[in-house]
Order: structure tokens, then C-alpha cells, then sequence
């Protein structure tokens, strides 16, 4: 038996509730029974298989109103950021690769659509992906440009008035499931992006196996072998990288929040596992080395949570920069991997088990670390805005 925390528990040492309003709260707690009542009970196994019921789960995220929630229109929720943020940790409380499958959808594929599409594009996919029926992607990566980007291979020539790509894409979240994948890809006049159906002929895509990590969660390598899409496939509104980086900055912010949902569950797991599990007759719980660990793991998940509210607040305001980003990124997903750590030594052997998620979200936040840029890249980009001078040049 896998062992879920209650629906209505929330640990929030320092009552960062207080800061949320009803509708923030209602959001928030409408996004938790989904995710403890739907997912919480399977993710151990799914996990555990390798396995997700992907299209499946994003019907229902689908009808729970959460894909594309705070976008406007075309049949997203229009919900705040901060709800949105909120929305993301109860996600990630269950599983990253949960987390992922929204966030991919949400801020990578649909958000590109809606910021950078034409009206047709937008008409065409967003009502479906935001009630699931449609399936995103986003192809940034490739197997030799990860964090540098700039340096991608892949290609659109034009042709008449076509456009044919050629290249490979690697580790994309749910491309192998997705109907439709962003393709990010170099052209005369710089990189751009392509909105394509992946039953377009020339395109392929192949699970990539023996993941240790985001095992709840569909990765696979994309291959583009003269792929014609017609001259609208563009999308008209993004030039150059500022394209890709815009909807990696609303998916960073996403990652901000979700990673305190992780950090949340550990958290959670380890306190109740303290008091009950008895060595040398009392509670390990009662030990100062454990409330040690206790202590500290809960003041740094309230610091990063806090954190979280407060970007979202300057988002909300018009105010947060790339670098502010970054720096919640960064912070929070190394606070979310420490307390996994630590909360896994609290459960002794048990620690390492599936029967509790501590060990799955430790493993899962290694790809967290790396994904939406490495913890190296935002350390650099926070150094930039600093010091005036790119260390990527
Ligand atoms: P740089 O010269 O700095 O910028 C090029 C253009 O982009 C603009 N820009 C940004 N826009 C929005 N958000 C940001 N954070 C931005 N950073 C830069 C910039 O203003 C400029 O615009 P313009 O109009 O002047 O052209 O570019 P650079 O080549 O020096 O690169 C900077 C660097 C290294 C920070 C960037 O390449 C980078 O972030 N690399 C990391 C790549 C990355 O994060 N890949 C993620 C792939 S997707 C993914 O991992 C999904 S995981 C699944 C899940 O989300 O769950
Ligand atoms: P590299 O760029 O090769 O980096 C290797 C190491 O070198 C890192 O430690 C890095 O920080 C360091 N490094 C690189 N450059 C510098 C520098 N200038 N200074 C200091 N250190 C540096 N991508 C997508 O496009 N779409 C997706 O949906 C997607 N989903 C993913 C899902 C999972 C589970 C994973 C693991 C990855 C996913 N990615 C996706 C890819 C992810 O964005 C890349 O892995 C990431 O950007 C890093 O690229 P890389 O793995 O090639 O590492």
C-alpha cells in the first residue's frame, strides 16, 4: 500500500497562506483533490512501470480546467499567475513528471501559440489543448546544443511556398504522445519556430529509455526528415531566441512554485514518519538531531515558498525580469533537492523505497536541476544581470 498525504494537509510553518486570496486559495485547493485524488494513488506505480497514462491525464487536467490556465481565451481559465504557480506545486507535490506534463503543455506549447501565433493557429489548437484533447510539445533541445541553444542544427529551407525541416530534437516531454510540437529551428533570418502535426510525414519520435528519473513522465527523441509544412506552419511572432527564452521564462516561473510542492511532500513525509517510527524506545522524532533536520527542512521549504509568492506578486505587477526568474528557478529547485535528501535519511532504509515518494522526487528533481536550464545557466544569468558582462560570450 503506497502511502499518500491526507487531502487537506498543507505544512506552512509560516502561515504563507495568510498572503493568498479566496480565489488564490480556491484555485490552489481545487488543483490539490485533483492531484491527491487522481494521481497521488497511482504515480508510485507509473513510476515504478515507467509507464503513463499521458493522453489520459491530460483529458482530465483537461477538464479540471488547468491547461493553459493563465492564458486568456480560447478557452483557457485566464486565472492569475500566482494561482497558476500554486496550480504548478500541487502538481509537483504528487510528481515532477506530472508537473512536467502541465507545464509542457500549459507554458511551452500553448504559451507560444498565444503569445507568438498567428490568429488561425491560435483558433486551431489552443480550445483543444486547453481541454486536453490535443496533445503539446516544445522542441528546443537538441542531442549536441542543450544549454546553448543558439547553436542549434535543425533547419527550415523554404520551398515555393513551403517550409521543410530537417533535424533531430532530444529529451522533449511528451513528443512521442503529442499531436502537435513546437519546432525551433534556424533559418535564413535567424532561429524561429514551427508549429507542427506530428502526423505530418517525415516526422518521427522515440522514447528514450532507461530514465532514472521522470519516470511518471514521457521524454523521447524527435527525428524531422524533410518535413513540408505549408508557409503559415511559422509562427509570425517570434524572431530569433527571445522566442523559445519567453516561453521557457512562463515555464520557469511554473518550476518555482512546483518545486515547493515537491520540497512540500518531503516535508510532510518526513515529520509524520519521525513520530511514529521508534528506535531506542521513543519517537525518532524526539531525537535533536532529527527536529534538527525537521526544522531546518520546514524553514527552508516556507523560505522558498515565500519566495515563490513574492515573484508572483512582480509578475503579477509587471515587474519580474529574467533574472528574478532565475535566481526562483534556481534557489528553489536546489532547496526542493536538499530537503529530499535529507528527508530520505529520516526514513532510514525506508527512505530509499517507492512506498514513499522522498526517494522519486530526489531522483525526479536531478532532471529539474537540468531542465529549463541548468542550475549553471541560471547561476551565469544571474551573474550577467550583476555584473554587466555575459560569461556565455
Ligand atoms: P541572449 O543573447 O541572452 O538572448 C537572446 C534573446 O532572448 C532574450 N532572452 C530572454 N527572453 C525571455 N526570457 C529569458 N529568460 C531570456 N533570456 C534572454 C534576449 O533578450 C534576446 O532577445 P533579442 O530580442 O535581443 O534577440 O541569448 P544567449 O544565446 O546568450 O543565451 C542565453 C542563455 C544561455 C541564458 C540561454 O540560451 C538559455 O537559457 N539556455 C538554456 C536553454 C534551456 O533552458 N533549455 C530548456 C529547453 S525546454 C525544457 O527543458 C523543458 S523541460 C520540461 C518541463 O518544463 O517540465
Ligand atoms: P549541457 O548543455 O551539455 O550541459 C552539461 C553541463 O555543462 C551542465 O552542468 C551545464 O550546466 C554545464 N554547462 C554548459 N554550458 C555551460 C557554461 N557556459 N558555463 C558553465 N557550465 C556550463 N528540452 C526541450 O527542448 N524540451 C523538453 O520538453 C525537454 N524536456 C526534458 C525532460 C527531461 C526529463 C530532461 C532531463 C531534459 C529535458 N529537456 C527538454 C532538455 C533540457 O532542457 C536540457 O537537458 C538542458 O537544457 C541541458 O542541456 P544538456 O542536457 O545538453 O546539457
Amino acid at each position: 500500500m503506497f502511502k499518500e498525504i491526507a487531502v487537506d494537509a498543507q505544512h506552512d510553518l509560516l502561515d504563507v497562506d495568510h498572503l493568498l486570496d479566496d480565489e488564490e486559495r480556491a484555485i490552489r485547493d481545487t488543483a490539490r483533490l485533483f492531484a491527491q485524488k487522481r494521481l497521488a494513488p497511482h504515480v508510485a506505480e507509473w513510476f515504478e512501470s515507467g509507464t503513463l497514462p499521458a493522453r489520459e491525464i491530460a483529458r482530465e487536467m483537461g477538464e479540471a480546467g488547468l491547461l493553459g490556465m493563465h492564458l486568456e481565451g480560447y478557452g483557457c481559465a485566464g486565472v492569475s499567475s500566482l494561482a497558476y504557480g500554486l496550480a504548478s506545486a500541487e502538481l509537483e507535490a504528487v510528481d515532477s513528471g506530472l508537473r512536467s506534463l502541465f507545464s509542457v503543455q500549459g507554458s511551452l506549447a500553448m504559451y507560444s501559440i498565444h503569445a507568438n501565433g498567428s490568429e488561425e493557429q491560435r483558433q486551431q489548437w489552443l480550445p483543444g489543448m486547453a481541454a486536453g484533447t490535443y496533445v503539446g510539445a516544445f522542441g528546443l533541445t537538441e542531442p549536441d546544443h542543450g544549454s546553448n541553444p543558439k547553436g542549434m542544427r535543425t533547419k527550415a529551407r523554404q520551398d515555393g511556398s513551403d517550409w521543410v525541416l530537417n533535424g533531430s530534437k532530444m529529451w522533449i516531454t511528451n513528443g512521442s504522445i503529442a499531436d502537435v510540437v513546437i519546432i525551433w529551428a534556424q533559418t535564413d533570418e535567424g532561429v524561429r519556430g514551427f508549429v507542427v502535426p506530428t502526423d505530418t510525414p517525415g516526422f518521427s519520435a522515440r522514447d528514450i529509455k532507461q530514465k532514472m528519473s521522470m519516470r511518471a513522465s514521457v521524454t523521447s527523441e524527435l527525428a524531422l526528415e524533410d518535413v513540408r509544412l505549408p508557409h503559415d506552419a511559422m509562427l509570425p511572432g517570434a524572431r530569433g531566441l527571445s522566442g523559445p527564452l519567453g516561453a521557457l521564462n512562463e515555464a520557469r516561473f511554473g518550476i518555482l512554485f512546483g518545486t515547493t510542492g515537491a520540497a512540500r511532500s518531503c516535508v510532510e513525509t518526513a515529520i509524520e514518519y519521525a513520530k511514529t517510527r521508534v528506535q531506542f524506545d521513543r519517537p525518532i522524532a524526539a531525537f535533536q538531531l532529527t527536529q534538527q533536520k525537521l526544522a531546518d527542512m520546514s524553514l527552508e521549504h516556507g523560505k522558498a515558498l515565500l519566495l515563490a509568492v513574492h515573484l508572483g506578486r512582480l509578475k503579477e505587477a509587471g515587474r519580474l525580469t529574467h533574472a528574478q526568474v532565475s535566481a526562483g528557478k534556481l534557489n528553489n529547485t536546489r532547496v526542493a533537492l536538499d530537503i529530499a535528501r535529507t528527508a530520505r535519511t529520516v526514513l532510514g532504509a525506508n527512505g530509499v523505497s517507492g512506498e514513499y515518494p522522498v526517494m522519486r522526487h530526489a531522483n525526479n528533481l536531478e532532471s529539474v536541476l537540468t531542465y529549463e536550464g541548468t542550475a549553471e545557466i541560471h547561476t551565469l544569468t544571474i551573474g550577467r544581470a550583476l555584473t554587466g558582462i555575459s560569461a556565455f560570450e
